[in-house]
This record gives C-alpha cells, sequence and structure tokens, in this order.
C-alpha cells in the first residue's frame, strides 16, 4: 500500500490527501511535524533529502516529494489529469503559479498567524508585504474564474486541488475573498466534489 508521510493541518500535505479521497486511492498515513525537528532527522532525510512534507513512498519503497509530483503520480489515468497537450501544460502552468506566486505568500501568512512561533522577528512591513503578494495571487485566479468554473476548464483537475489547499482557509493567514466572489463559488465547486474531504487536523 502506498505511504504518506504528512503533517495535519498542513495545506502541501492536504493537497494529496485530498485528492487521494477523490480518487478513493488507499494510503497508510504517518504524521509528523515540521515543527519538531523530525523532518530534519537523519532517518527522515535519508527518505527525503529536501526535509519537508509530504513524502510519498511507493509499495516498491521508492520515494517521491513535492506536493505537485504527487499529485500528479496519483491522478494518472483519472480525469484529473488531462490528456490533451495543451490543457496538461496549463495545468501545470497553474501549478507552477501555486508553488512560487501563491503558496510562498498565503502559506506563509498563514503559518505566522497560525503557529506563534514562527511569527518571532517578523515585521509589520514583512506581513503586509506577504499580504499584498497573495492578493495579487487571488486577484490572478480571480480572473480565470470568472471566466471558467475551474481553472483551466469545465473540469477540475489536480490544479485546482492544489490551489484549493491554501485558499479554502486564507481567512486564518488574514486574507479575505470578499472582493474575489468567483473564487468563493469555485471553493464550493470543489467542496461539492464526490468524497471530498475537509483538512486533516491529526
Ligand atoms: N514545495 C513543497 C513545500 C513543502 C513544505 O513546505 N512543507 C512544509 C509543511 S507545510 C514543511 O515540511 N516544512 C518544513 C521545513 O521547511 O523545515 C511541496 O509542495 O510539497
Amino acid at each position: 500500500m502506498l505511504r504518506l508521510y504528512a503533517m495535519p493541518g498542513s495545506g502541501n500535505s492536504y493537497k494529496v490527501q485530498l485528492l487521494a479521497a477523490l480518487l478513493e486511492i488507499e494510503m497508510e498515513q504517518i504524521n509528523m511535524s515540521a515543527l519538531d525537528g523530525s523532518t530534519r532527522s537523519g532517518t527522515y532525510l535519508e527518505k527525503n533529502p529536501i526535509g519537508k512534507l509530504p513524502l510519498l513512498e511507493l509499495d516498491d519503497g521508492r520515494f517521491l516529494p513535492e506536493s505537485g509530483a504527487i499529485l500528479v503520480y496519483l491522478a494518472e489515468g483519472s480525469d484529473f489529469l488531462p490528456d490533451d497537450r495543451f490543457m496538461r501544460a496549463q495545468m501545470l502552468s497553474w501549478m507552477f503559479f501555486e508553488q512560487y506566486s501563491h503558496e510562498p505568500a498565503l502559506a506563509a501568512k498563514r503559518s505566522i498567524e497560525v503557529y506563534p512561533e514562527r511569527a518571532k522577528g517578523v515585521t509589520e512591513a514583512a506581513k503586509q508585504t506577504l499580504l499584498h503578494r497573495g492578493y495579487a495571487a487571488l486577484d490572478v485566479m480571480e480572473s480565470q474564474l470568472q471566466k471558467t468554473d475551474f481553472l483551466i476548464g469545465s473540469k477540475p483537475t489536480i490544479a485546482d486541488i492544489a490551489l484549493f489547499a491554501y485558499t479554502h482557509d486564507c481567512d486564518k493567514g488574514g486574507f479575505s475573498l470578499e472582493n474575489h466572489p468567483h473564487t468563493a463559488l469555485w471553493l464550493k465547486r470543489i467542496e461539492a466534489l464526490p468524497n471530498f474531504i475537509k483538512m486533516p487536523l491529526k
């Protein structure tokens, strides 16, 4: 059976947990914390030299880090991974956007607000920069979601799963979707998918 090393309450882990639930893929789950130093232990670094969660272990003992890569692996053969060459590239374009422009602002701001130990030494100016960058990313999504139900058209792909994770509870990081009504509706569309699960908190 597949084994997922995950952190409860982490959006990056939730992406994988959500897709696995939607596709009814069974996985053994090992809960870890990125806050207690265990992801920097020698035994974990042997499995994942990047030292982050999530991490997927395949049946044959191979390891796959990075949430986006794990989504691609799990979605193989499903409707969440389009066959069409351009659509697949568009999907990846949103996933790279998530990693470079969205997650670094929304997840970082949420982390500062949710875990007080992460707020130490963070200036008000740095928080404002994260808010500014996060809203810029949400504006890009809103502009697309005014035109299409999901990010690359009428059907959900793993790009939607990837971007759902840190958008659905962006209020925890101090963001509001009041001026992003299409993004708020898109969240509801994802929550209505069969087998949807909320973010596991333990
Ligand atoms: N690009 C990675 C980011 C993973 C990541 O940042 N995970 C956090 C938990 S949400 C982590 O393990 N942080 C530990 C650390 O940075 O030391 C992915 O998408 O999987």
